[in-house]
């Protein structure tokens, strides 16, 4: 899997927040998930896929105020006839990482959220530094038991196709309230915009083919380069051990298509019974509402 042992790994993750694992996608098979992204990412930015992350907006829901896109959502969706995206993500390597990390069962895994992140084309864009689940706005109590509450549920991670440094985290803030001074980096329209002016701070680089996953609670921030060709695979997983924890991260992004009967008779049997537990989780739950508003 790597030069670091899986312990090694684990631990990383535990601690840090973020780990990065090269290799999850096999070389015979890097040549035919580029070819679906191309053709994704085509029909994104032609306009006849609308599902997509509108630039000029952060978080869900994203609409359609310009045409310009920084992510394709719903890479397994059937209508984009790309089944090369489900097979890797229910592919073994990737299951193994996940499972290495969470410590879980193959059998306690849930499918959930599989996008591609892209560069915009007409201006640079970025994300302010946020937590997905828990708003700017938390007190530090309201923060320190949200936290509590979400590890180690899930995870979520990016897997690069080109070099990419768009990604900047805190590394340990998944499992600590924010400073004073954290908190004026990101809070409200005045917070600095140098993503690196937030105290502790560090920027990740992805080679093609590494895989940074990470708790998506950790204080986390995102700049995009028009210029610079992105094409990260963006996905998570959950552990049905969780229960309804992860609920309005996930269902946020309008999963209804998940329930048709010809996206899970594309699946494998493990992408069946992955798919089944999060349906459980979807048919227990009601209006979830959004994680974060910009
Ligand atoms: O672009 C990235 O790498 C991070 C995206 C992100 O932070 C988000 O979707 O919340």
């Amino acid at each position: 899997m790597s030069e670091q042992g899986p312990n090694c790994l684990k631990d990383h993750f535990e601690e840090e927040g973020f780990v990065i694992i090269p290799g999850l996608i096999p070389q015979e098979d890097f040549a035919r998930i580029e070819a679906g992204c191309n053709h994704v990412i085509a029909r994104t930015r032609a306009g006849s896929w609308p599902h997509r992350r509108t630039v000029g907006k952060q978080f869900p829901p994203y609409g359609d105020s310009d045409p310009d896109s920084w992510g394709v959502q719903h890479l397994m969706h059937p209508d984009l006839e790309e089944p090369v995206f489900s097979h890797w993500y229910t592919s073994t390597a990737v299951i193994d990482a996940v499972q290495m990390l969470l410590d879980c069962e193959e059998d306690e895994l849930q499918m959930e959220l599989f996008n591609l992140l892209i560069n915009p084309l007409s201006h640079n864009f970025a994300l302010r530094w946020h937590r997905d689940d828990i708003g700017g706005d938390a007190t530090e109590e309201e923060e320190r038991s949200a936290l509590d509450a979400w590890k180690p549920h899930g995870i979520q991670w990016n897997t690069a196709l080109y070099e990419d440094s768009c990604l900047f985290v805190v590394p340990g803030s998944h499992k600590v309230p924010r400073t004073p001074d954290q908190r004026l980096h990101s809070e409200g329209p005045n917070a600095p915009t140098d993503p690196l002016d937030m105290p502790g701070a560090i920027q990740v680089f992805l080679k093609p083919g590494d895989s940074v996953f990470y708790n998506s609670n950790i204080l986390h921030c995102a700049s995009y380069d028009a210029q610079a060709r992105r094409a990260t695979l963006h996905a998570s997983m959950g552990n049905v051990k969780g229960g309804s924890i992860r609920a309005r991260n996930i269902l946020q992004h309008g999963l209804s298509w998940m329930k048709e009967p010809n996206f899970s008779e594309g699946l494998d049997s493990r992408g069946k019974a992955m798919l089944g537990r999060l349906l459980e989780l979807y048919n227990a739950t009601g209006d979830v509402g959004y994680s974060l508003s910009e």
